[in-house]
Protein backbone atom coordinates (compact mmCIF):
# COMPACT_ATOMS: atom_id res chain seq x y z
CA UNK A 1 0.00 0.00 0.00
CA UNK A 2 1.70 3.36 -0.68
CA UNK A 3 -1.45 6.03 -0.36
CA UNK A 4 0.15 9.19 -0.48
CA UNK A 5 -2.10 12.59 0.06
CA UNK A 6 -0.02 14.57 -2.12
CA UNK A 7 -1.03 17.78 -1.74
CA UNK A 8 0.85 21.38 -1.58
CA UNK A 9 -0.47 24.23 0.05
CA UNK A 10 2.69 26.02 -1.27
CA UNK A 11 1.14 27.66 -4.22
CA UNK A 12 -1.80 29.01 -2.02
CA UNK A 13 0.86 30.72 0.14
CA UNK A 14 1.99 31.99 -3.32
CA UNK A 15 1.55 35.65 -2.37
CA UNK A 16 1.14 35.50 0.88
CA UNK A 17 4.08 37.58 0.69
CA UNK A 18 4.58 38.36 4.17
CA UNK A 19 7.54 38.89 5.86
CA UNK A 20 7.03 42.39 4.00
CA UNK A 21 6.81 45.90 4.81
CA UNK A 22 10.13 46.12 5.97
CA UNK A 23 10.54 49.10 8.55
CA UNK A 24 10.89 52.15 6.21
CA UNK A 25 7.91 53.39 5.21
CA UNK A 26 4.69 54.01 6.82
CA UNK A 27 -1.02 55.47 5.94
CA UNK A 28 -4.53 57.04 7.08
CA UNK A 29 -4.73 60.47 8.87
CA UNK A 30 -5.37 63.10 6.75
CA UNK A 31 -3.21 65.56 8.07
CA UNK A 32 0.04 65.02 10.38
CA UNK A 33 -0.70 66.82 13.23
CA UNK A 34 2.54 69.49 14.06
CA UNK A 35 5.37 67.59 15.86
CA UNK A 36 6.99 70.06 18.25
CA UNK A 37 10.45 68.18 17.48
CA UNK A 38 10.25 69.03 13.91
CA UNK A 39 8.35 72.53 13.64
CA UNK A 40 11.40 73.97 12.25
CA UNK A 41 12.17 71.18 9.84
CA UNK A 42 12.07 72.06 6.01
CA UNK A 43 10.43 70.21 3.31
CA UNK A 44 11.15 70.81 0.18
CA UNK A 45 11.50 68.46 -3.13
CA UNK A 46 14.62 66.95 -2.11
CA UNK A 47 12.67 65.49 0.88
CA UNK A 48 9.94 64.34 -1.08
CA UNK A 49 12.29 62.53 -3.00
CA UNK A 50 13.44 60.67 -0.25
CA UNK A 51 9.45 60.05 0.69
CA UNK A 52 8.85 58.86 -3.18
CA UNK A 53 11.94 56.60 -2.92
CA UNK A 54 10.93 54.75 0.00
CA UNK A 55 7.27 54.55 -1.09
CA UNK A 56 8.84 53.10 -4.78
CA UNK A 57 11.04 50.39 -2.50
CA UNK A 58 8.10 49.07 -1.00
CA UNK A 59 6.47 48.69 -4.05
CA UNK A 60 9.00 46.15 -5.03
CA UNK A 61 7.54 44.09 -2.76
CA UNK A 62 5.12 42.64 -5.44
CA UNK A 63 7.38 39.93 -6.14
CA UNK A 64 8.40 38.36 -2.85
CA UNK A 65 7.04 34.83 -2.30
CA UNK A 66 6.19 32.79 0.37
CA UNK A 67 7.16 29.54 1.45
CA UNK A 68 4.10 26.43 2.31
CA UNK A 69 2.76 26.45 5.86
CA UNK A 70 5.32 23.91 6.95
CA UNK A 71 3.16 21.67 8.86
CA UNK A 72 1.15 20.35 6.52
CA UNK A 73 3.73 19.75 4.65
CA UNK A 74 3.57 16.51 7.04
CA UNK A 75 0.20 15.49 5.09
CA UNK A 76 1.84 15.20 2.24
CA UNK A 77 3.56 11.67 1.31
CA UNK A 78 2.18 9.63 4.11
CA UNK A 79 2.65 5.99 3.23
CA UNK A 80 0.18 2.92 4.32
CA UNK A 81 2.82 0.53 3.80
CA UNK A 82 3.01 -2.53 5.19
CA UNK A 83 5.13 -4.41 3.15
CA UNK A 84 7.70 -5.46 5.58
CA UNK A 85 5.50 -7.74 7.74
CA UNK A 86 4.29 -9.93 4.56
CA UNK A 87 5.20 -13.47 5.39
CA UNK A 88 6.78 -16.32 3.83
CA UNK A 89 6.12 -19.45 6.16
CA UNK A 90 2.85 -20.33 8.23
CA UNK A 91 2.35 -19.70 11.54
CA UNK A 92 2.78 -22.91 13.93
CA UNK A 93 2.19 -22.16 17.01
CA UNK A 94 5.14 -22.85 19.16
CA UNK A 95 6.08 -21.72 22.68
CA UNK A 96 9.00 -19.08 21.71
CA UNK A 97 8.60 -16.11 19.31
CA UNK A 98 9.37 -17.58 15.76
CA UNK A 99 11.42 -16.13 12.90
CA UNK A 100 9.12 -16.50 10.27
CA UNK A 101 12.11 -15.39 7.35
CA UNK A 102 13.87 -11.95 7.32
CA UNK A 103 14.04 -11.32 10.59
CA UNK A 104 10.40 -11.03 10.94
CA UNK A 105 9.61 -12.86 14.25
CA UNK A 106 6.09 -13.91 15.25
CA UNK A 107 4.69 -14.32 19.02
CA UNK A 108 1.38 -16.84 18.92
CA UNK A 109 1.03 -16.41 22.49
CA UNK A 110 -2.46 -14.85 22.04
CA UNK A 111 -3.84 -16.77 19.52
CA UNK A 112 -6.13 -18.30 21.95
CA UNK A 113 -7.86 -14.47 21.93
CA UNK A 114 -8.10 -14.49 18.44
CA UNK A 115 -4.90 -12.77 17.28
CA UNK A 116 -0.83 -13.28 16.87
CA UNK A 117 1.87 -10.61 16.99
CA UNK A 118 4.34 -10.24 14.05
CA UNK A 119 7.13 -7.98 14.92
CA UNK A 120 10.35 -6.66 12.72
CA UNK A 121 13.43 -5.21 14.42
CA UNK A 122 15.64 -3.62 11.58
CA UNK A 123 18.32 -0.97 10.86
CA UNK A 124 18.20 1.55 7.85
CA UNK A 125 21.63 3.51 7.70
CA UNK A 126 21.61 5.24 11.14
CA UNK A 127 17.79 4.56 12.01
CA UNK A 128 16.48 1.70 13.79
CA UNK A 129 12.72 0.20 12.70
CA UNK A 130 10.43 -1.51 14.55
CA UNK A 131 7.52 -2.77 12.84
CA UNK A 132 4.79 -4.74 14.86
CA UNK A 133 1.98 -6.11 13.52
CA UNK A 134 -1.19 -7.55 15.54
CA UNK A 135 -2.54 -10.46 13.12
CA UNK A 136 -5.92 -12.13 12.98
CA UNK A 137 -5.43 -16.05 13.64
CA UNK A 138 -7.36 -17.44 11.44
CA UNK A 139 -6.47 -19.99 8.61
CA UNK A 140 -4.83 -16.96 6.48
CA UNK A 141 -2.70 -16.49 9.11
CA UNK A 142 -1.93 -19.94 8.88
CA UNK A 143 -1.52 -20.62 5.20
CA UNK A 144 2.11 -21.32 4.13
CA UNK A 145 0.92 -20.04 0.55
CA UNK A 146 -0.84 -17.21 1.28
CA UNK A 147 1.28 -13.80 2.27
CA UNK A 148 -0.66 -11.15 3.05
CA UNK A 149 -2.29 -11.57 6.39
CA UNK A 150 -5.63 -10.26 8.17
CA UNK A 151 -3.90 -7.32 10.01
CA UNK A 152 -5.63 -5.60 12.93
CA UNK A 153 -3.22 -2.81 13.13
CA UNK A 154 0.26 -2.35 12.50
CA UNK A 155 2.83 0.11 14.25
CA UNK A 156 5.75 1.67 12.70
CA UNK A 157 8.75 2.89 15.58
CA UNK A 158 11.94 4.61 13.24
CA UNK A 159 14.38 6.06 15.53
CA UNK A 160 17.63 8.28 14.67
CA UNK A 161 20.59 7.30 16.93
CA UNK A 162 20.35 8.80 20.32
CA UNK A 163 16.16 9.16 19.90
CA UNK A 164 17.10 12.64 18.68
CA UNK A 165 13.75 12.11 15.97
CA UNK A 166 11.54 9.56 16.90
CA UNK A 167 8.67 8.48 14.00
CA UNK A 168 6.24 6.69 14.88
CA UNK A 169 3.10 5.36 11.93
CA UNK A 170 0.39 3.74 13.17
CA UNK A 171 -2.26 2.00 11.24
CA UNK A 172 -5.73 0.97 12.49
CA UNK A 173 -9.66 0.45 11.28
CA UNK A 174 -11.31 2.74 10.38
CA UNK A 175 -14.33 1.25 8.96
CA UNK A 176 -15.47 -1.09 11.58
CA UNK A 177 -14.61 -4.76 10.40
CA UNK A 178 -11.29 -4.72 12.15
CA UNK A 179 -8.83 -5.05 9.92
CA UNK A 180 -6.26 -2.81 8.56
CA UNK A 181 -6.01 -4.53 5.45
CA UNK A 182 -8.56 -3.93 2.41
CA UNK A 183 -11.27 -6.52 1.88
CA UNK A 184 -13.03 -7.06 -1.06
CA UNK A 185 -16.45 -5.39 -1.33
CA UNK A 186 -15.27 -3.30 2.00
CA UNK A 187 -15.40 0.14 2.73
CA UNK A 188 -11.77 0.06 3.53
CA UNK A 189 -11.12 2.64 5.32
CA UNK A 190 -7.36 2.98 7.61
CA UNK A 191 -6.62 5.77 10.07
CA UNK A 192 -2.97 6.43 10.40
CA UNK A 193 -1.75 7.95 12.43
CA UNK A 194 2.09 9.95 12.32
CA UNK A 195 3.41 11.41 15.12
CA UNK A 196 7.29 13.18 14.82
CA UNK A 197 9.00 13.83 17.92
CA UNK A 198 11.75 15.57 18.03
CA UNK A 199 13.04 17.90 21.07
CA UNK A 200 10.10 17.56 22.73
CA UNK A 201 7.93 18.74 20.03
CA UNK A 202 5.75 16.49 18.81
CA UNK A 203 4.23 16.99 15.59
CA UNK A 204 1.24 14.94 15.06
CA UNK A 205 -0.56 14.05 11.58
CA UNK A 206 -3.76 11.82 11.33
CA UNK A 207 -5.26 10.81 8.17
CA UNK A 208 -8.44 8.33 7.55
CA UNK A 209 -7.98 7.27 3.85
CA UNK A 210 -10.15 4.78 1.83
CA UNK A 211 -9.18 2.16 -0.73
CA UNK A 212 -11.85 3.16 -3.10
CA UNK A 213 -14.16 0.64 -5.27
CA UNK A 214 -11.02 -1.48 -5.80
CA UNK A 215 -10.49 -1.82 -2.90
CA UNK A 216 -6.34 -1.68 -2.86
CA UNK A 217 -4.70 1.07 -1.23
CA UNK A 218 -2.07 0.46 -3.88
CA UNK A 219 -3.86 1.70 -6.98
CA UNK A 220 -4.23 5.63 -5.70
CA UNK A 221 -6.43 6.74 -8.72
CA UNK A 222 -9.86 5.65 -6.41
CA UNK A 223 -8.48 6.20 -3.35
CA UNK A 224 -10.02 8.54 -1.25
CA UNK A 225 -9.08 10.75 2.00
CA UNK A 226 -11.95 11.50 4.92
CA UNK A 227 -9.56 13.13 7.11
CA UNK A 228 -6.55 15.09 7.38
CA UNK A 229 -5.40 16.84 10.41
CA UNK A 230 -2.13 17.76 12.17
CA UNK A 231 -1.16 19.70 15.82
CA UNK A 232 2.49 20.24 16.81
CA UNK A 233 2.85 20.46 20.48
CA UNK A 234 5.40 21.20 22.56
CA UNK A 235 6.09 19.92 25.81
CA UNK A 236 2.58 18.73 26.08
CA UNK A 237 0.88 22.38 25.03
CA UNK A 238 0.00 22.15 21.97
CA UNK A 239 1.09 24.99 19.94
CA UNK A 240 0.12 24.42 16.24
CA UNK A 241 -2.85 23.00 14.40
CA UNK A 242 -4.03 22.44 10.65
CA UNK A 243 -6.62 20.65 8.77
CA UNK A 244 -8.01 19.56 5.24
CA UNK A 245 -11.45 19.80 4.94
CA UNK A 246 -14.31 18.53 2.42
CA UNK A 247 -15.20 22.21 1.14
CA UNK A 248 -17.72 20.62 -1.81
CA UNK A 249 -19.99 19.64 0.35
CA UNK A 250 -19.82 15.63 -0.62
CA UNK A 251 -18.24 14.41 2.73
CA UNK A 252 -14.94 13.65 1.18
CA UNK A 253 -11.88 15.43 1.59
CA UNK A 254 -10.25 14.04 -1.26
CA UNK A 255 -11.53 11.76 -3.94
CA UNK A 256 -8.69 11.06 -6.29
CA UNK A 257 -10.53 10.08 -9.39
CA UNK A 258 -11.93 13.43 -9.27
CA UNK A 259 -11.65 17.29 -9.44
CA UNK A 260 -12.19 18.32 -5.40
CA UNK A 261 -12.25 21.64 -3.24
CA UNK A 262 -10.53 21.29 -0.03
CA UNK A 263 -10.28 23.94 2.49
CA UNK A 264 -7.16 24.10 4.69
CA UNK A 265 -6.82 25.72 7.43
CA UNK A 266 -3.26 26.27 9.13
CA UNK A 267 -2.12 28.58 12.65
CA UNK A 268 1.36 27.93 14.31
CA UNK A 269 2.71 29.47 16.79
CA UNK A 270 6.40 30.14 16.80
CA UNK A 271 6.74 27.89 13.55
CA UNK A 272 9.52 26.67 12.69
CA UNK A 273 12.53 27.93 10.75
CA UNK A 274 10.49 31.25 11.32
CA UNK A 275 12.79 32.91 14.52
CA UNK A 276 10.90 36.32 13.79
CA UNK A 277 7.45 35.31 14.03
CA UNK A 278 5.57 34.85 17.28
CA UNK A 279 2.11 33.31 15.17
CA UNK A 280 0.95 32.51 11.49
CA UNK A 281 -2.97 31.99 10.73
CA UNK A 282 -3.42 30.36 6.95
CA UNK A 283 -6.65 29.82 5.25
CA UNK A 284 -6.69 28.88 1.59
CA UNK A 285 -9.44 26.92 -0.53
CA UNK A 286 -7.74 24.77 -3.11
CA UNK A 287 -9.06 22.82 -6.16
CA UNK A 288 -7.13 19.62 -5.68
CA UNK A 289 -6.83 18.16 -9.16
CA UNK A 290 -8.05 14.34 -10.46
CA UNK A 291 -5.45 11.65 -10.45
CA UNK A 292 -3.24 13.52 -8.26
CA UNK A 293 -2.48 16.15 -11.04
CA UNK A 294 -1.73 18.51 -8.36
CA UNK A 295 -3.74 21.64 -7.03
CA UNK A 296 -4.68 25.30 -7.51
CA UNK A 297 -5.26 27.71 -5.00
CA UNK A 298 -8.99 29.28 -5.56
CA UNK A 299 -9.03 31.95 -2.76
CA UNK A 300 -6.59 32.40 0.41
CA UNK A 301 -5.97 34.76 3.66
CA UNK A 302 -2.85 35.21 5.59
CA UNK A 303 -2.03 36.38 8.86
CA UNK A 304 1.25 36.36 10.65
CA UNK A 305 2.59 38.39 14.14
CA UNK A 306 5.79 39.12 14.60
CA UNK A 307 7.67 39.04 17.69
CA UNK A 308 8.13 42.85 17.64
CA UNK A 309 4.31 43.67 17.80
CA UNK A 310 3.74 43.57 14.14
CA UNK A 311 0.52 42.03 12.57
CA UNK A 312 0.82 41.61 8.68
CA UNK A 313 -1.81 40.06 6.47
CA UNK A 314 -2.15 39.13 3.14
CA UNK A 315 -5.42 38.49 1.18
CA UNK A 316 -6.85 38.61 -1.90
CA UNK A 317 -10.05 39.95 -3.93
CA UNK A 318 -10.84 39.56 -7.94
CA UNK A 319 -12.06 42.19 -9.86
CA UNK A 320 -15.38 42.10 -8.52
CA UNK A 321 -15.00 41.90 -4.62
CA UNK A 322 -15.33 38.50 -4.60
CA UNK A 323 -12.55 35.86 -3.20
CA UNK A 324 -12.30 33.55 -5.45
CA UNK A 325 -9.20 33.87 -7.86
CA UNK A 326 -9.89 34.08 -11.42
CA UNK A 327 -7.51 33.01 -13.95
CA UNK A 328 -6.23 35.57 -16.09
CA UNK A 329 -7.73 38.01 -14.66
CA UNK A 330 -7.22 41.17 -12.80
CA UNK A 331 -6.76 40.63 -9.13
CA UNK A 332 -6.14 42.62 -5.95
CA UNK A 333 -3.63 41.14 -3.36
CA UNK A 334 -3.46 43.41 -0.22
CA UNK A 335 -0.25 43.28 1.90
CA UNK A 336 -1.10 45.13 5.56
CA UNK A 337 1.12 45.74 8.29
CA UNK A 338 -0.86 47.06 11.38
CA UNK A 339 -1.00 46.87 15.10
CA UNK A 340 2.90 47.72 15.85
CA UNK A 341 4.41 48.00 19.07
CA UNK A 342 4.48 51.92 20.08
CA UNK A 343 8.35 52.08 20.02
CA UNK A 344 8.18 51.30 16.31
CA UNK A 345 8.52 53.56 14.04
CA UNK A 346 6.30 52.10 11.20
CA UNK A 347 2.55 52.21 12.83
CA UNK A 348 0.72 51.12 9.23
CA UNK A 349 1.57 49.63 6.24
CA UNK A 350 -0.46 48.70 3.19
CA UNK A 351 0.61 47.64 -0.67
CA UNK A 352 -2.37 46.69 -2.88
CA UNK A 353 -1.29 45.09 -6.24
CA UNK A 354 -3.28 45.13 -8.89
CA UNK A 355 -2.15 41.92 -10.87
CA UNK A 356 -2.59 38.83 -13.09
CA UNK A 357 -2.51 35.64 -12.00
CA UNK A 358 -2.59 34.24 -15.58
CA UNK A 359 -3.78 30.72 -16.54
CA UNK A 360 -1.51 28.23 -14.34
CA UNK A 361 -2.67 29.04 -10.43
CA UNK A 362 0.13 25.82 -9.34
CA UNK A 363 3.00 29.12 -10.31
CA UNK A 364 3.76 32.36 -10.35
CA UNK A 365 5.90 31.91 -13.37
CA UNK A 366 2.78 33.77 -15.69
CA UNK A 367 1.94 36.31 -13.12
CA UNK A 368 2.29 39.86 -14.01
CA UNK A 369 1.59 43.25 -12.00
CA UNK A 370 0.19 46.39 -13.60
CA UNK A 371 -0.18 48.61 -10.50
CA UNK A 372 0.64 49.20 -7.29
CA UNK A 373 -0.73 51.42 -3.91
CA UNK A 374 1.54 52.23 -1.41
CA UNK A 375 0.45 53.80 1.66
CA UNK A 376 2.53 54.04 4.94
CA UNK A 377 2.30 55.86 8.35
CA UNK A 378 4.77 56.22 10.65
CA UNK A 379 5.13 57.54 14.38
CA UNK A 380 8.66 58.99 14.54
CA UNK A 381 10.60 61.08 11.87
CA UNK A 382 9.94 64.11 9.73
CA UNK A 383 7.74 61.95 7.32
CA UNK A 384 4.59 60.84 8.77
CA UNK A 385 1.69 59.88 6.35
CA UNK A 386 2.90 58.34 2.69
CA UNK A 387 0.81 57.41 -0.52
CA UNK A 388 1.58 56.42 -3.60
CA UNK A 389 0.08 54.88 -7.00
CA UNK A 390 2.49 53.46 -9.55
CA UNK A 391 0.82 52.14 -13.00
CA UNK A 392 3.18 50.59 -15.01
CA UNK A 393 3.48 51.11 -18.77
CA UNK A 394 3.33 47.43 -19.30
CA UNK A 395 2.85 44.48 -17.48
CA UNK A 396 5.62 43.45 -15.10
CA UNK A 397 6.44 39.93 -15.39
CA UNK A 398 6.75 37.83 -12.61
CA UNK A 399 10.71 38.72 -10.71
CA UNK A 400 11.13 41.72 -12.77
CA UNK A 401 10.90 45.64 -11.35
CA UNK A 402 8.65 48.16 -12.95
CA UNK A 403 10.61 49.94 -15.27
CA UNK A 404 8.74 52.38 -16.43
CA UNK A 405 5.55 54.06 -15.52
CA UNK A 406 3.59 56.91 -14.42
CA UNK A 407 2.99 57.81 -10.44
CA UNK A 408 1.10 60.18 -8.09
CA UNK A 409 0.85 60.50 -4.57
CA UNK A 410 1.08 62.80 -1.52
CA UNK A 411 3.49 62.64 1.56
CA UNK A 412 2.27 64.42 5.05
CA UNK A 413 5.51 65.59 7.40
CA UNK A 414 5.80 66.32 11.15
CA UNK A 415 5.50 69.83 10.55
CA UNK A 416 2.63 70.03 9.69
CA UNK A 417 3.18 70.21 5.68
CA UNK A 418 2.32 68.28 2.43
CA UNK A 419 3.65 67.87 -0.81
CA UNK A 420 1.97 65.75 -3.70
CA UNK A 421 3.91 64.49 -6.72
CA UNK A 422 2.46 63.35 -10.00
CA UNK A 423 4.86 62.48 -13.00
CA UNK A 424 6.52 59.38 -14.35
CA UNK A 425 9.00 57.01 -13.74
CA UNK A 426 11.88 55.20 -16.06
CA UNK A 427 15.02 53.25 -15.78
CA UNK A 428 17.52 56.29 -14.85
CA UNK A 429 14.43 58.25 -12.50
CA UNK A 430 11.65 60.06 -11.65
CA UNK A 431 10.12 63.28 -13.28
CA UNK A 432 7.25 65.14 -11.44
CA UNK A 433 5.22 67.90 -10.91
CA UNK A 434 6.16 69.09 -7.47
CA UNK A 435 3.59 71.07 -5.03
CA UNK A 436 4.77 71.66 -1.65
CA UNK A 437 5.18 74.28 0.91
CA UNK A 438 7.68 76.20 -0.86
CA UNK A 439 5.70 76.39 -4.40
CA UNK A 440 5.29 73.74 -7.35
CA UNK A 441 8.09 73.39 -9.80
CA UNK A 442 8.74 70.26 -12.19
CA UNK A 443 11.11 68.21 -10.88
CA UNK A 444 14.05 65.47 -11.62
CA UNK A 445 15.00 62.46 -9.48
CA UNK A 446 17.71 59.88 -10.07
CA UNK A 447 16.96 56.80 -8.79
CA UNK A 448 18.82 56.71 -5.46
CA UNK A 449 16.51 59.72 -4.69
CA UNK A 450 19.01 62.93 -5.33
CA UNK A 451 17.68 66.02 -7.27
CA UNK A 452 18.91 65.74 -10.77
CA UNK A 453 17.42 69.45 -11.55
CA UNK A 454 16.89 72.16 -9.27
CA UNK A 455 13.75 73.83 -9.03
CA1 LIG B 1 -11.10 -2.24 7.56
CA1 LIG C 1 -7.56 2.02 -4.68
CA1 LIG D 1 -15.29 16.93 -1.01
CA1 LIG E 1 0.17 32.03 -12.26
Amino acid sequence: MNLILARKTARAGLLAAALFLGACVTSNEDKTAVDPQFKDAKVDAQVAGRTLMGSYSQSLQWNSTVTAPTGLEDLNGISTGVGSLQKTAALAKTAADIDIGGGVMANLDDTGKGFALIYHKYNIVLNSIEDTAIVRWDDRARDTAQKDKNIISFKRVNRSIGNLRVETSEFADADGDGLVNAVAGGDNKVKITFTVDQGGTVEKTELVAGAGKDANFDTEDDNLVYEAKWTRSKDGVVIGTGAFQDADGDGVVVDNSKDCTVLVQYSDIEPKDRPLIERVDFKARLKVLAHKAGNEPLSFSYVETTKNGRTDSASIRNRAGGEEIVKGDTMYVTLKTTKTADDDTLKSATIVFAMNPGQDLSTDADDSCYSIHVESDKRFGLERHAEFDFTSATAIPHGQVPKAGAFSGEADYANGTSVTLKGSFSPTGFSAEYKGPDGSAKVEWSLSGILTSNP
